[in-house]
């Protein structure tokens, strides 16, 4: 814990939310500034963001490969006309423990997820793979794997962990050839496969922003709110692109 203060409620976030002893709540009920603690804090029926994005991050291979590692040996990454592209070395590494791959965090062990691949490209490798594991060298909690090229391609599993790989691999490690992918999403999904955004536990939403623009609540309109009895959800009508950025805005339940 730190002596760190929060001067403005836009600043209270979950993640620092544990880090401090004390806030300045302004504008609170009677309209006045005060000191009080975390424990205090809960009392009120203070608001606070939340954002719900893709937990992939740059899936989409706009400009380069940030958020992207090489797993193992001599592959190396690169973005050509969008897309990543994963090139293999000498070694001659393939299958389950070569390519690239990303650790996907911040996920709730046991609930439900969707894996998106908008794009795989055999390349001049041959076959071409993308694929969630739990640890590099582990064996495919979901996979998307072939000989030819696909698009859109969807499935979902359940998290094993708070944290998983996705990969894009080749089946065959020989030297200089590649495989490509692009447009990778991790979303949190119900069991019909909808995505959506689960409220911490004791926040209920109160506004729902897409980009900055507020969605009108409502089964025919932009999102449903649903409560399962211990979680309130939200539900976008339209399934969120790998971009959008959904903030909510939380107020204790
Ligand atoms: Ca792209």
């Amino acid at each position: 814990m730190s002596d760190k203060k929060i001067t403005e409620l836009n600043n209270i976030t979950s993640a620092n939310l544990s880090d401090v002893d004390e806030f300045v709540v302004v504008d609170i009920s009677e309209d006045e500034t005060k000191a009080i603690t975390y424990g205090e804090l809960k009392q009120f029926n203070v608001e606070q963001k939340f954002y719900f994005e893709n937990g992939v991050t740059n899936g989409t291979f706009d400009t380069d490969t940030t958020g992207w590692n090489v797993e193992a040996g001599d592959e190396t990454l690169s973005v050509v006309s969008g897309r990543l592209r994963v090139t293999f070395g000498a070694d001659g590494a393939a299958g389950s423990a070569s390519g690239g791959y990303q650790q996907i965090t911040g996920l709730t062990i046991g609930k439900l997820y969707s894996l998106f691949v908008g794009a795989r490209y055999t390349g001049t490798n041959g076959t071409v793979g993308v694929n969630i594991q739990q640890v590099i060298g582990g064996t495919s909690i979901v996979n998307f794997y072939g000989f030819s090229d696909a698009t859109n391609e969807s499935a979902t599993f359940t998290a094993p962990s708070a944290s998983v790989l996705v990969r894009v691999y080749g089946g065959y490690g020989t030297a200089g050839t590649y495989v490509e992918a692009d447009n990778i999403s991790v979303f949190e999904v119900d069991a019909n496969d909808d995505v959506i955004h689960t409220m911490p536990e004791g926040w209920k939403p109160k506004d729902v922003f897409e980009d900055g623009l507020l969605q009108r609540e409502g089964a025919v309109h932009d999102y449903e709110v649903v409560y399962d009895g211990f979680d309130y959800v939200v539900k976008p009508t339209v399934a969120p692109s790998i971009t959008t950025q959904t903030c909510v805005i939380g107020v204790k339940a």
